[in-house]
């Protein structure tokens, strides 16, 4: 085992990193920019190292700050967490040339992933049924129509570089096609610099669902069952679940060894989500891979047992996988909610600011992750992610109510929350009865109005 990581990361991901780390008797070093000097990640860690600035492109994304950071502190290794350099393949080179080991897939694996119209090309050729669509990067907009002549409207037009919803158009007729081409191009190309797009048939409310798997470097590779994350707003997961309403357990192996199929076909290594749309009538589609692990890892470990961070830095420290077989029957039923620091009656506006009081849910079936606490400032220059709230009960039902005492019991006063919101989530019967899609949030917007 290390004796000492570098914990590349921050907030409530870098407190988990930590935890894990403690269990295994590993040392920690921290990083914080000057905008984290009085964080809890920075206090926790057995060390801590200033990297810069606030901004994050002046601090956690310098790699050469990370880099030097983990070689003055004696680190053997560097965990990026998720966001910031994650899924960087450049990072994860640079890492391992200096000597150290990047506690996540090989760079080779990130960049097989990155490129999502490549990652569709290699999966079909694994014989993994992906969402129909353009077998390559389009060639022109010549070829985008012809191609949704032959699938039928609605399309989408994605970007290649892209993934959760950026550069992605939706096209009903070939006039909507025409513009919608010509916006993911220029989106795609200012924020990737990368203007390659793809064409795929549009699937009619699908349910957003991924496989977590862990692979080591012994040829093992499981999956541990599915998360549903249909409950998005603007791309952004709120709320996830294991196991699905919508998954059997005959579905879960179909789904399961599909994204065993993927891992193994790129030889994967760590921890990784294979992303899925469901239809409704129940046939699924690689969507995409996510090379990192995940903000709605909890729910997993509640229903699996398994510490997916633990594993990560075993797997990456050389030692074989302990989960020995894929999960094909959780153990009850899990739910996160995310609590941001937004305020949902202003358009999730982001509400930095100092939190005066609090109180953290807990008692059974409750799980708190987070990094805040009474006195601190939500810095205005990171997500707004503030906690994540997970429960677990024998049932969905039960898990449901635990959550609801669990969000009304958490006290936080100074900055507004998604608190409320989630509130009004769980009370909605569509949500109770399980029948959730991608459009969920706005329906239920109007289910709301339609009350009043
Ligand atoms: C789709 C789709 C329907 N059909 N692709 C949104 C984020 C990005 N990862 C892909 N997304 C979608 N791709 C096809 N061919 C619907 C969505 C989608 C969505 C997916 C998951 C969760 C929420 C969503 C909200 C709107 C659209």
């Amino acid at each position: 085992m290390f004796t000492k990581v570098l914990v590349a990361n921050r907030g409530e991901i870098a407190v988990r990193i930590i935890r894990a780390c403690k269990e295994l008797g590993v040392d920690t070093v921290a990083v914080y920019s000057e905008g984290d000097a009085d964080a809890l990640h920075a206090r926790l860690a057995d060390e801590a190292v200033c990297i810069g600035p606030a901004l994050s492109a002046e601090s956690y994304l310098k790699v050469t700050h990370l880099i030097s950071a983990a070689e003055v502190s004696g680190c053997e290794a560097i965990h990026p967490g998720y966001g910031f350099l994650a899924e960087n393949a450049a990072f994860a080179r640079m890492v391992s040339e200096s000597g150290l080991v990047f506690i996540g897939p090989t760079p080779d694996n990130i960049n097989k992933m990155g490129n999502k119209s490549l990652a569709k090309v290699t999966m079909r050729a694994a014989g993994v049924s992906v969402i129909p669509g353009s077998k390559k990067d389009l060639t022109g907009l010549p070829e985008a129509r012809k191609l949704a002549a032959e699938y039928g409207y609605p399309v989408l037009v994605k970007a290649a570089a892209g993934g959760g919803g950026k550069g992605m158009r939706l096209a009903h007729d070939e006039k909507e096609l025409e513009t919608g081409y010509k916006m993911a191009k220029a989106e795609s190309k200012a924020a990737f610099g990368d203007d390659r797009l793809y064409l795929e048939k549009y699937i009619e409310r699908p349910r957003h669902i991924e496989i977590q798997i862990m692979a080591d470097n012994y040829g093992k590779t499981v999956h541990l069952g599915e998360r549903e994350c249909s409950i998005q707003r603007r791309h952004q997961k709120l709320i996830e679940e294991s196991p699905s309403p919508a998954v059997n357990e005959a579905l879960r192996k179909k789904m399961g060894a599909a994204a065993v199929s993927a891992a193994k076909t790129i030889g994967y290594r760590g921890a990784g989500t294979v992303e899925f749309l469901l239809d409704p009538k129940g046939d699924f589609f690689f969507m995409e891979m996510n090379t990192r692990i995940q903000v709605e890892h909890p729910v997993t470990e509640m229903v699996s047992g398994y510490d997916l961070l633990k594993e990560q830095i075993k797997v990456a420290a050389g030692s074989k996988l302990s989960i020995r077989r894929d999960v094909n029957k959780p153990n009850g039923h899990s739910i996160e909610c995310r609590i941001n620091a937004e305020d949902p009656d202003r358009d999730f506006m982001p509400t930095p600011g100092k939190i005066s009081f609090l109180h953290l849910p807990g008692g059974p079936g409750i799980r708190v992750d987070s990094h805040i606490f009474a006195g601190y400032v939500v810095p205005q220059y990171y997500d707004s992610l503030i906690a994540k709230i997970i429960s677990h009960g024998r049932t969905r039902g039960e898990a449901i109510d635990r959550m609801r005492r669990g969000l009304e019991e958490f006290y936080i006063e100074g900055v507004k929350t998604t608190i409320p919101f989630h509130l009004k989530v769980l009370a909605d019967p569509e949500f109770i009865a399980g029948n959730l899609h991608t459009g969920f949030i706005p329906e239920m917007a109007e289910r709301l109005k339609a009350k009043k």
